[in-house]
């Protein structure tokens, strides 16, 4: 997707010495400059070490520290006199709000907290959510967290099959679900689809459901089996007190599952210290936070940007925090710019794909409100083209506020390489995330490891530990050294490199550009997928034999998923199948993951040990030159994609 970088003409040299001091410091004494930003948050009892790096890279922060993330988001507000602040301010898609205060936020966390407890769940335990942008969702999370129960948020806009997969690997007692959610003015039955995933989720012992859109005017019929199934109004106590319990630093907080190269998704492990201090750093040093901002974060809380920069960054800082429910143009384009103007967001921050769908509708629907309180615009999630860099900086921004373009990963927990206003603000270059932000030691490194060239392409690498990292893979060790250390790592110097599988390069400036994955997995709209799980969600249909899926430059999306398949004996290409396989992959997966289009072939190009090579498809599918060939077993493969092409024309 990414237009080649251009580095734009900047008049001097720029040298950002604040902002070079604070990494120099950071990367000279990463335990004393983490140290003191970990003691801006309370601890029950301080930790002993603040990293313990004896068994790499299983990375420990601050071991021996006892705190609660929901103490720290919550209670700790109360005695700094915000008991009536806003923490959370939600919107409805209808147009509906609900405001939570922080001392209803407390009062709300303590009721939903107990119920869990009445369930008999305690630390150690795992819970798993399939809820929609509603406010119970940040209080379950508060509730489990504060009784040390580790959660696992499933996005709700996956399929009952990919919600039984995330409750099996985590192993959770408890779902919490919705009666529905609210999409484009559409019922979505949620409870109905966990029903579903439920028959293939036996470790679940009972259900917990909001009455969410039939306490909304929705007519929808919402079974319930008996003695699994609880509405929450009749669960919640109408007052309680609930201990947080203080936890190690160590502590699972969260698992949340993402897309990796194989067909399984990784549980990643998130600690509660060095999280919760990674979360709060980078909200000072990316957006700058005041006490009276105002942060619009448009993530899914299904997504990590949601944990990080909806939930738990605004929260642990005190400030105010907007949920908007539905779609960014239902009813109308200018349904976030709205919202902006109405409760006076400082802080707005969202994904490029988003940028490039509004621009389309042009910027009337923007130049309609006024959006003089906004400060600062990030984004994240992929890179960011210069035609919406410069859209968002000029429309949405009046040449006034800073982008931010902010790269990280499910995996490293908070953001890592971005502009850092909050420091001292460089010069920007429209799609380049800037500086890697203290204590991140990122490089760019060619294939046998060794250091880029400045403006040649090479892989993104992380040479040092930094607490926001993931801990593990849930029950999965061994994948998580191999996926993430095995590349780049030299165990027996003692080097250990993280590979995040991103292309990167650097500029003379040493500014770095984030130029996409590396590996089998695409971005579409913003969202990360595996190529590998909607092949094996294709292959598991009675007429599909093989399946390859390869991501396609997209002008909003920015990329979406396109299938070759290879059909079973028996069946023949149609119209009829290629929609069959279309929905039968929604069912599997979800809505996003469903191919853009599928091509039928009768061979796929494999490596003579019978790997398919997605690269050579991917050149053709693009009118590109495959490449290097000499592995390829069969040259005629090649021409049956080109064939398939063009009988789609
Ligand atoms: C937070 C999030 C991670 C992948 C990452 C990279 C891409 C994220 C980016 C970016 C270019 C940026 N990515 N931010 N690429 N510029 N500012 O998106 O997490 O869903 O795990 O995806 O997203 O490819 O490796 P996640």
């Amino acid at each position: 997707m990414t237009s080649e970088p251009k580095t734009l003409p900047t008049e001097a040299r720029f040298i950002p010495k604040r902002l070079e001091e604070v990494r120099k410091r950071a990367l000279e004494n990463p335990e004393e400059f983490f140290a003191e930003i970990a003691r801006e948050l309370e601890w029950f009892k301080t930790w002993d070490k603040v990293l313990d790096d004896s068994n790499p890279p299983f990375y420990r922060w601050f071991v021996g520290g006892l705190i609660n993330a929901s103490y720290n988001a919550v209670d700790r507000h109360l005695k700094r006199g915000l008991r009536n602040k806003a923490a959370i301010i939600w919107e409805g898609e209808p147009g509906d709000t609900r405001v939570l205060t922080y001392y209803q936020l407390y009062r709300e966390v303590n009721r939903f907290a107990a119920v869990l407890e009445n369930l008999g769940l305690r630390k150690g335990d795992t819970i798993a959510f399939y809820l929609p942008m509603i406010p119970e969702l940040p209080i379950f999370m508060l509730a489990a967290a504060r009784l040390g129960i580790t959660f696992t948020v499933v996005f709700s806009g996956f399929s009952a099959k990919a919600l039984a997969e995330r409750i099996n690997d985590a192993k959770a007692k408890v779902l919490v679900t919705a009666d529905g959610g609210f999409r484009r003015g559409k019922v979505i039955e949620l409870k109905k689809i966990a029903d579903e995933a439920l028959e293939m989720a036996p470790s679940v012992e009972t259900v917990i459901v909001v009455k969410n859109v039939t306490a909304r005017g929705a007519k929808i019929d919402v079974p319930l089996t008996e003695g699994r199934d609880y509405w929450l109004h009749n669960l919640l106590p109408a007052h309680a007190k609930v201990d947080p319990v203080p936890v190690e630093s160590t502590h699972p907080l969260f698992i949340l599952y993402t897309s990796g190269t194989t067909g399984k998704p990784k549980g990643v492990v998130h600690s509660t210290g060095g999280y919760l201090v990674w979360v709060y750093a980078t909200m000072k040093w990316v957006f700058d936070v005041k006490p009276d901002d105002v942060m619009f974060c448009t993530a899914d809380i299904g997504w990590i940007t949601g944990h990080s920069y909806v939930v738990f960054g605004p929260l642990l800082h005190g400030i105010t925090t907007v949920m908007y429910e539905g779609a960014p143009d239902y009813p109308a384009p200018d349904r976030w710019w709205q919202i902006v103007e109405k409760y006076g967001v400082t802080i707005f921050y969202t994904a490029p794909t988003a940028i490039r769908m509004l621009m389309r509708y042009g910027e009337e629907w923007v130049k309609k409100h006024d959006l003089s309180t906004l400060r600062i615009l990030g984004t994240v999630g992929e890179p960011i083209n210069p035609e919406a860099w410069k859209w968002y900086y000029t429309v949405v921004g009046g040449e006034r506020c800073p982008i931010v373009d902010t790269w990280w990963q499910t995996e490293t927990g908070g953001i890592m390489i971005s502009p850092a206003p909050g420091i001292q603000l460089v010069p920007l270059k429209p799609g380049s995330a800037t500086y890697p932000l203290p204590g991140v030691d990122a490089d760019v490194v060619c294939e046998d490891g060794s250091p880029c060239p400045p403006g040649q392409r090479g892989y993104l690498v992380i040479k040092r530990p930094w607490p926001g990292m993931l801990m593990t893979l849930w029950g999965d060790p061994e994948r998580y050294v191999r996926t993430y250390w095995q590349r780049f790592s030299k165990p027996e110097e003692g080097k250990w490199i993280y590979y995040p599988a991103d292309y990167a390069m650097k500029d003379e400036d040493g500014y770095f550009w984030i130029l996409g994955r590396a590996d089998e997995v695409i971005k579409v709209a913003g969202h990360r997928l595996g190529t590998a799980e909607i092949e094996s969600a294709l292959v598991s249909h009675p007429a599909v034999a093989e399946a390859a899926v390869v991501g396609k430059p997209d002008p909003v999306k920015g990329e979406v998923p396109v299938a070759f398949v290879v059909l079973r004996q028996g069946y023949t290409p149609s119209e009829e199948l290629r929609h069959e396989l279309v929905e039968h992959v929604r069912k599997t997966l979800g809505p996003i993951a469903v191919p853009a289009a599928i091509f039928f072939v009768e061979k796929l190009p494999k490596t003579r040990s019978g790997k398919i090579m997605r690269r050579v498809i991917k050149a053709v599918l693009l009118g590109k030159t495959p490449g290097d060939l000499t592995t390829l077993e069969d040259e005629a493969s090649l021409d049956e994609i080109r064939r398939a092409l063009e009988e789609f024309k």
